[in-house]
């Protein structure tokens, strides 16, 4: 009897270690490198994050593929770059830019068995042309590879403010329809142009739309008030919606997509995290964002799987302090760095603009530590491919490599190249960093944004082992690097 239930005991160990581990993205909006602790963030504690890279593999220069949102999610999603595809930021009534006939990440996954799931923001469009949001709509996460989906179709500060699960709104009341529009104005929710004492923070011009929870947005809309979505709420919403996804898929391998609306604007934390920085909203929505983590890593622990799940902890793009809301985020940053050590922001092609705080944790399979390998999202999809063992489609998947040993901090030997795409395109190769001239002047918008784009009529190049900071344009006395670095990106580009 002892040795039946020994050799059963065994045999579900063995079981478990050979399990497929479950797969967990948590994709922050808008978070830079410096802003969680492990990192040095001032002014703001990100404990949840900090335990996981205590227990992880902290990585010093893995990028997201693109210094915007879209562009970034499209290339983590499909393993090709952007400009394929000319993908930028989207309005909110967009229609999707992903190709439903090729495959995609979580397609891949669900070939390897997995159970699919996105909870939080998609801001890839929706639907085939103008879309009806009073019905389901027909292409979305579903076409693209997921099981299930619960979203916030753009972003929080485009219209619609509502909800979608598995492509419908949710509490829609179909005695009032919703009606979006980008450019004409509609009547509706009134304007914050015209309504400024409705807002609890005022905007630049761009985002003066729709008033909805007194909140100014980017487009106008009309009707689904019962579907408006509560600000304040959405880290619970959407917390609580990924805990679900994790305890109904426990016993399947899972792969989710926590992609939360912190840390971008507007930036309206919860009671619960109100001062909780010294960094105002902010720095607020900050340590709000590192409760969400925590949500997900409790939920993991109580399903007991939280050592053969494999999580990535990341963000889209770089930090950006004004981006249209005035929530005082310049004034209270005090010696707090978003970026680090690096130059750049949110929309530039200077490093804090791609290089991202990027944490695996998976105890069962990596040990804790820090690495300096240089990584893309881009990579995920064929990385992870190689770690299941299942094939890349023929079609799919141009740009993505594997570096499977780099990710699980078996070898610190990334990408030779590395593109990063902005407003103009940036390539690492080791130490150096190379940026495209591009003499335009800089766009308005960005302009009033506080953020070095990184435009400039002449060929940058960098040494970030000296340079770091990428203050010193030493192109001139490195012609060989200069023609190098052009030609590989005249190569990645055509
Ligand atoms: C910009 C918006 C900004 C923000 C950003 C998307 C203007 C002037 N600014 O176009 O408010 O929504 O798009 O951010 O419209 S991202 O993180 O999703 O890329
Ligand atoms: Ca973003």
């Amino acid at each position: 009897m002892l040795l039946v239930s020994l050799l059963v005991s065994q045999f579900i160990i063995s079981q478990n270690k050979t399990k497929k581990p479950n797969i967990v993205i948590i994709y922050v909006d808008d978070l830079g490198y410096g802003d969680i602790g492990v990192n040095g963030a001032i002014g703001v504690k990100t404990p949840f994050v900090d335990e996981l890279a205590k227990n992880g593999l902290n990585f010093t220069d893995a990028h997201s593929a693109a210094a915007t949102c879209t562009p970034s999610r499209y290339s983590l999603l499909t393993g090709s770059y952007a400009f394929r595809n000319n993908a930028a930021i989207l309005e909110g009534d967009a229609p999707l830019i992903i190709d439903t006939t090729k495959e995609t990440l979580p397609k891949m996954l669900q070939k390897a068995g997995y159970t699919t799931g996105i909870v939080g923001k998609w801001h890839l469009g929706l639907g085939a042309g103008k879309i009806d949001w009073n019905k389901k709509i027909p292409l979305g996460p579903e076409e693209v590879g997921f099981d299930y989906s619960f979203l916030i179709p753009a972003t929080g500060d485009r219209v619609p403010t509502v909800f979608l699960e598995n492509q419908e709104v949710v509490n829609l009341d179909k005695n009032d329809p919703i009606t979006v529009s980008y450019g004409t104005r509609i009547d509706g929710y009134p304007w914050g142009s015209k309504h400024p004492e409705l807002l609890k923070q005022h905007t630049d011009p761009y985002h003066q739309g729709a008033v909805i929870n007194g909140i100014s947005r980017i487009g106008y809309m009309k009707g689904g008030k019962d579907a408006l979505w509560v600000d304040e709420k959405i880290p619970f919403v959407l917390s609580e919606k990924a805990t679900d996804f994790i305890e109904k898929e426990k016993e399947n391998p899972f792969f989710l997509y926590f992609s939360l609306h912190d840390i971008h604007q507007p930036r309206i934390a919860n009671i619960k995290f109100v001062e909780s920085s010294t960094m105002g909203p902010r720095g607020d929505v900050i340590a709000q964002m590192d409760w969400c983590v925590g949500e997900i890593t409790k939920a993991l622990k109580k399903q007991n799987l939280l050592d053969n799940t494999l999580i990535i902890f990341t963000s889209d793009n770089g930090p950006i302090l004004d981006d249209g809301y005035l929530d005082y985020a310049i004034e209270l940053l005090g010696d707090h760095k978003p970026g680090g050590k690096f130059k750049g922001a949110k929309y530039s092609v200077f490093e804090a603009g791609t290089r991202m705080p990027t944490i695996l944790h998976w105890p069962a399979k990596v040990k804790p530590g820090k690495s300096d390998a240089l990584l893309s999202q881009v990579d995920l999809y064929a990385t992870l491919a190689c770690l299941l063992d299942v094939k890349v489609a023929k079609n799919a998947a141009p740009d993505s490599e594997n570096y499977l040993d780099a990710w699980l901090g078996k070898s610190k030997k990334g990408r030779e190249f590395l593109l990063e795409e902005a407003y103009t395109y940036g390539l690492r190769f080791g130490k150096w960093k190379y940026i495209q001239p591009k003499g335009k002047p800089i766009p308005d918008w960005i302009a009033k944004k506080f953020v070095d784009p990184g435009f400039s009529a002449e060929i940058q190049l960098f040494d970030l082992e000296k340079d770091p900071s990428e203050e010193n344009n030493i192109a001139k006395n490195n012609p060989k690097i200069v023609k190098k670095m052009e030609n590989k990106l005249k190569e990645i580009l055509k």
